[in-house]
């Protein structure tokens, strides 16, 4: 996206992530337990008002997910673990742990929405 275009539909991605989007999915507190466990391997780092990082922060709203959000572009240590993990400074970026494993770094915000989709939309937690 150009990024004068970009500068300008900044205020109106915020207004929409601030009024636009509510928790669609509900689950029974169990099932909700079970996928807050699971999201506490997860992190997005993102830029407060990038619109791919914004569309993400909604998607996650809407899916009611406590996801840690890590803003990369005002925190230098959340910056420098992205350029270092990740290995480049894009966001949005879910930063996926894995015990058995180095993390996973995803970009792409068709991606990560899939994914969380994927994972997340269907009442579905392993
Ligand atoms: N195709 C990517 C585009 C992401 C993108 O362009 N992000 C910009 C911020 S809005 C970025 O990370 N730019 C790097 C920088 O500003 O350092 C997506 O959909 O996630």
């Amino acid at each position: 996206m150009p990024s004068l275009l970009k500068k300008m539909l900044a205020p109106l991605e915020w207004v929409a992530d601030k009024l636009g989007t509510s928790a669609e999915v509900e689950r029974s507190p169990e099932e909700q337990a079970r996928v807050d466990q699971a999201c506490q391997h997860l992190a997005l780092y993102q830029f407060r008002s990038c619109p791919f990082s914004i569309k993400v922060r909604r998607e996650i709203t809407r899916l009611n997910l406590k996801i840690e959000v890590r803003d990369a572009q005002l925190d230098p240590e959340h910056r420098r673990e992205l350029k270092e993990g990740g290995g480049k400074v894009q966001v949005p970026c879910l930063r996926i742990a894995n015990p058995d494993g180095p993390a996973q770094w995803m970009y792409e915000s068709r991606d990560i929405i899939a994914w969380l989709r994927q994972r997340f939309g269907a009442e579905t937690v392993a």
